[in-house]
């Protein structure tokens, strides 16, 4: 891909522009408890970018535990409450470093930015950090059929912002959302988490060290 060609971005959005995997974390380690099964930080590594049924299910594997639909829909009611409950308090402040000089960057350049997440309170986190007005395309957790490592959810925002998967540049964090960026034909920057360094185009340890005018 010639550096030159980047015409838009598509951002993930936990991991990415503001930091909820602990959150994520705490609520499903309470679901794990509440069946005895053990979950620890590294199990959580394999849920970043799945959806919470396919997070559940992982979890559920884990311990071998086999429950009914209508339990199974209560449980990621439940873990999605306690999940809310604890990001009330999340603000402009939380934003990971660089992403407000990246997205004002991208804006000063004419360069359409879009989000391509699969939490299904993607829109919620947006408007809890003040950024939902930078991005011309949302696809989230509600928008796909199939979630990532699907490339679904990137494919979907391409389309909505007019280009073609190698015009633009997808930021992840994930093992999962690399794959749906990389099976997508996507140029894919890395971000913060060192586990898929290997799997990126690009890898930064946070957006700071993002040079957009490079690409752009
Ligand atoms: P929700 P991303 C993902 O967001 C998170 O990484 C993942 O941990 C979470 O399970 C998933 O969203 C679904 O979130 O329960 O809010 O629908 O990284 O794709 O922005
Ligand atoms: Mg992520």
């Amino acid at each position: 891909m010639s550096k030159t060609r980047i015409k838009g971005l598509l951002f993930d959005l936990d991991g990415v522009l503001v930091s909820t995997e602990q959150n994520h974390f705490h609520a499903w380690k309470s679901i794990a408890d509440k069946y005895q099964i053990s979950f620890d930080e590294l199990d959580n590594e394999r849920l970043k970018g799945m959806s919470r049924g396919d997070s559940l299910k992982i979890i559920l594997e884990l311990g071998d535990i086999l429950i009914s639909e209508d339990e199974f829909n209560d449980l990621l009611h439940l873990k999605n409450q306690i999940y809310l409950d604890s990001i009330q308090k999340l603000n402009q402040k939380d934003l990971l470093p660089g992403v407000l000089a990246l997205l004002n960057k991208a804006k000063s350049k004419n360069i359409p930015c879009g989000l391509g997440s699969s939490s299904k309170n993607a829109k919620t986190i947006l408007n809890l950090v003040e950024i939902e007005t930078y991005f011309d395309s949302i696809i989230d957790g509600n928008g796909v059929e199939f979630p990532k490592p699907n490339s679904e959810v990137f494919l979907n925002g391409a389309m909505e912002l007019g280009l073609t998967p190698n015009e633009i540049i997808v930021f992840e964090d994930a093992e999962s959302g690399v794959k749906a960026g990389k099976d997508g034909g996507f140029f894919v920057v890395g971000v913060g988490n060192i586990h898929i360094k290997k799997s990126v185009d690009v890898f930064v340890s946070s957006l700071l060290d993002f040079n957009l005018d490079e690409y752009a």
